[in-house]
């Protein structure tokens, strides 16, 4: 009996750990992704259970950026993608999509799924 205990404490343990080691979304920064020879800036953007992650990019004023979208749950929900120029763009199952977009001279642009319920955000900084 003793030792169902000790078992039990155990599992709850561990549980507790888990969940406290669970890693918050990495944020985007102005460095996240890669800059190809053409100097436009490659940033991976997950469509999953969670939306998009990241959902916040920042990036400099006038910078081109290539958003590459990888749809990664099913549902209708995300396989639509409505880009910041009011488009909406089909996203298929774990097939990458590129998106090109140019970060706004002020403030912000948005993506969003096909009914706006989810969204991320472009964000221009100055600094
Ligand atoms: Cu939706």
């Amino acid at each position: 009996m003793l030792l169902v205990v000790i078992a039990l404490g155990l599992v709850g343990c561990s549980k507790d750990d888990a969940k406290a080691k669970k890693p918050a979304p990495a944020a985007a920064t102005t460095s996240t992704g890669t800059v190809g020879s053409d100097g436009v800036r490659k940033i991976a953007i997950e469509a999953g259970k969670d939306g998009y992650v990241p959902d916040r990019i920042p990036g400099k004023p006038g910078e081109k950026l290539m958003l590459v979208f990888t749809r990664t749950v099913e549902g209708e929900c995300l396989a639509e993608l409505k880009t910041p120029d009011g488009k909406l763009t089909v996203l298929p199952m774990n097939a990458p999509v590129e998106i090109a977009v140019t970060v706004p001279a002020d403030g912000e642009v948005r993506f969003a799924c096909g009914m706006d319920m989810f969204f991320g955000t472009i964000v221009a900084q100055k600094s």
